[in-house]
């Protein structure tokens, strides 16, 4: 039996009109990064997201991600933060995905907005690539994340009102 990978995560009340999102991406591994920026970008539109509503930011690697965000989350209804580490010859791979991911969260916590977990975690560029639909077959994550920041902060805006 094949597994369901993906959980169809928007629900079908959420939408995004009236939403400010920012994205916080990474440059390093740019290939991929911009690839699942601009997907999540396309997707947040597709559901009412207006361009105008979208911000961006970029930091120098994944490891800044968590500082960013903890300055510029309260301004907005939703962040998405995008990174892709790559697995090394050394420990850094470890360290940074652990440290990210566990900062993101808390901040989520702290901050009371939903930071949607953008950060891609391979073993292989190829694996990667994948993930960013940059190999022929595969989807790009960038739509689930969209997807996920608007449902999340719908329920947000909801609980305001
Ligand atoms: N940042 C990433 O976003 N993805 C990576 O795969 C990545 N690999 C790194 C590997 C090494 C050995 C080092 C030193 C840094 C790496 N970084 C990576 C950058 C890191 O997130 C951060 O920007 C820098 O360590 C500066 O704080």
């Amino acid at each position: 039996m094949q597994v369901k990978s993906k959980c169809n995560v928007i629900s079908k009340l959420a939408t995004g009109t009236g939403l400010k999102v920012l994205i916080v991406h990474a440059r390093w591994n740019s290939t991929v990064v911009d690839s699942l920026v601009n997907r999540t970008i396309e997707r947040l539109v597709e559901l009412g997201v207006r361009n105008a509503d979208i911000s961006l930011k970029s930091v120098p690697g994944s490891f800044e991600l968590p500082y960013a965000v903890s300055q510029l989350a309260s301004q907005y209804d939703a962040v998405i933060a995008i990174g892709v580490l790559i697995r090394g010859d050394t420990m850094h791979f470890e360290l940074i995905a652990e440290a990210v991911c566990r900062q993101l969260l808390q901040q989520q916590m702290q901050i009371e907005r939903p930071i949607i977990f953008g950060v891609l975690a391979c073993n292989t560029e190829d694996q990667a690539l994948e993930r960013a639909g940059l190999i022929q077959g595969h989807r790009n994550l960038g739509e689930d994340w969209a997807e996920a920041a608007v449902e999340m902060a719908s329920l947000d805006v909801l609980k305001r009102t």
